[in-house]
């Protein structure tokens, strides 16, 4: 490994290079080919360096990804020794590898017990553009072609390939490269900002019961599934008001719509429960899985089956034909399959249930229950999202906020922390790894990025 030497090229090299070369996600490439993005040359546990020597707490956990950490040398060692062993092979063509058997059956030992089967996928987009093949072609199988239509959210996020996109409800990615047939959607459960009048419980509900007349207006018949974030992460970090996932539940039951939870950034440990929709209460019939299944150390997604779907794919379907080429990939499977072992033997997800997750929340509370900048706190186990708000009464929003998240995210890198902005909210999901000491640096360093941003916005 030649690390020095990659560390000592010139941070601007670098930058040209990138420029010439890179389409960023998500980004102006023009504006930020003319600023220069940061180069990240080193992570170990909570900490990420750049080219420059600076060192940053991070925040985000790369993508929601990095449960364990940076730098766990017993995951680098599991794809060592499965890279030496066999380095690749597939699940076609009636073949199989212990690596991914191994995986699954951890899996499926940390799962509750309705569920039995997965495909696995190289990503969270990727889960999902299954996850429409598998729902549609379950109806096929059990007789109910009919049954096609996806139902997701507005403001969702089920990624950035065109189906998976097409799930999400982020209009500017419908704009960018279209959409495709038989997906509808209904609105978020975001009550700080659309709940007006409505308790949070009565918001809730309403929310929900747009499913229904969903539904209805649709046809049940015609209705495949319903596909939502127990709690949505790229659009900002929102929880729903507790009533909302009885009454979705509910719902799917009486029209037999399958529920589709989409755990890419919910699952693993965050909540300080397994997956997210347990913390949530409520049973899916499928869980899209990625991103904290490897702590990100390599790609590899799934989709989670529940019995009742694998048992008519099984025993009624006949060939199912789909297939990727590094489904169950051995590395990615042997990396897993140690991180999941990790997680479990090592307590993590348990200590963000019990120590560091009800920690993290209090501090947010103590910290920034009376700030003037913000109108809500939510999170749960290693999760926070602050709401920038202008008038607390009135839950009245900046005109600017988006570029309010934006300045305090960049005072953030600057007071040597990442946080993430979404339009009003500033967002933490620090690693599961993270200790009380990080944790008050992180919501420490992150209350003077959210000081600097409040004397702007004329609030301090
Ligand atoms: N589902 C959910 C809920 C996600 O958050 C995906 C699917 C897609 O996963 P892949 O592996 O294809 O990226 C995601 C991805 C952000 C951010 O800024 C979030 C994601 C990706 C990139 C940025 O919050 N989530």
């Amino acid at each position: 490994m030649n690390l020095s030497a990659q560390i000592n090229r010139r941070t601007e090299d670098y930058q040209q290079s990138d420029a010439a070369h890179h389409i960023h996600g998500f980004v102006d490439q023009k504006a930020l080919n003319a600023e220069g993005p940061r180069v990240m040359v080193r992570g170990e546990g909570l900490y990420l360096w750049d080219s420059e020597g600076k060192r940053y707490l991070d925040g985000m956990s790369g993508l929601w990804c990095t449960q364990l950490g940076y730098g766990r040398r017993d995951l680098t060692a599991a794809a060592a020794a499965q890279m030496d062993q066999l380095a690749y092979y597939n699940m076609f063509f009636h073949t199989t590898h212990p690596a991914v058997i191994e995986l699954s059956e951890l899996l499926f030992s940390l799962l509750p017990g309705h569920y039995s089967h997965v495909i696995y996928t190289n990503s969270g987009s990727e889960a999902n553009e299954v996850l429409i093949r598998t729902v549609r072609r379950y109806w096929q199988v059990v007789g109910q072609p009919q049954k096609k239509i996806m139902i997701g959210r507005w403001n969702g996020y089920h990624g950035s390939t065109l189906a998976a996109s097409a799930l999400g409800g982020m209009k500017f990615m419908h704009e960018m490269g279209g959409m495709i047939p038989d997906v509808a959607h209904i609105d978020e459960p975001y009550w700080f900002a659309h709940g007006g009048e409505l308790t949070p419980a009565e918001f809730g509900r309403r929310c929900a019961l747009q499913l229904e007349e969903k539904i209805l207006e649709l046809g049940a018949e015609n209705v495949a599934g319903f596909i939502a974030e127990p709690f949505q992460g790229a659009g900002g970090m929102i929880f729903p008001p507790e009533s909302y996932w009885p009454e979705i539940q509910r719902i799917c039951r009486q029209y037999d719509v399958l529920l589709c939870a989409d755990e890419v950034i919910g699952g693993f440990g965050r909540t300080g429960e397994w997956f997210a929709h347990q913390h949530f209460g409520f049973e899916p019939d499928t869980l899209s899985i990625a991103k904290g299944l490897t702590s990100g150390y390599l790609p590899m997604g799934g989709l989670v089956l529940s019995k009742r779907i694998a048992e008519a794919l099984v025993e009624q379907g006949g060939m199912f034909a789909h297939g990727l080429t590094y489904s169950g990939h051995p590395v990615a499977a042997a990396v897993a399959l140690a991180n999941l072992k990790a997680l479990r033997d090592e307590g993590i997800v348990r200590q963000v249930k019990d120590d560091t997750g009800p920690y993290l929340q209090q501090l947010l509370h103590e910290v920034f229950g009376n700030h003037p900048m913000v109108g809500e706190i939510q999170g749960t186990g290693l999760l926070g999202a602050l709401q920038f708000v202008e008038d607390k009464a009135t839950r009245k929003r900046f005109a600017n906020e988006n570029d309010l998240a934006w300045q305090c995210r960049t005072f953030g890198f600057e007071e040597g922390v990442i946080i993430r902005s979404t339009l009003g909210r500033m967002i933490m999901a620090p690693a599961l790894v993270a200790t009380r000491a990080e944790l008050d640096e992180l919501v420490d360093k992150t209350r003077i990025a959210v000081d600097r941003t409040a004397r702007i916005a004329g609030k301090l």
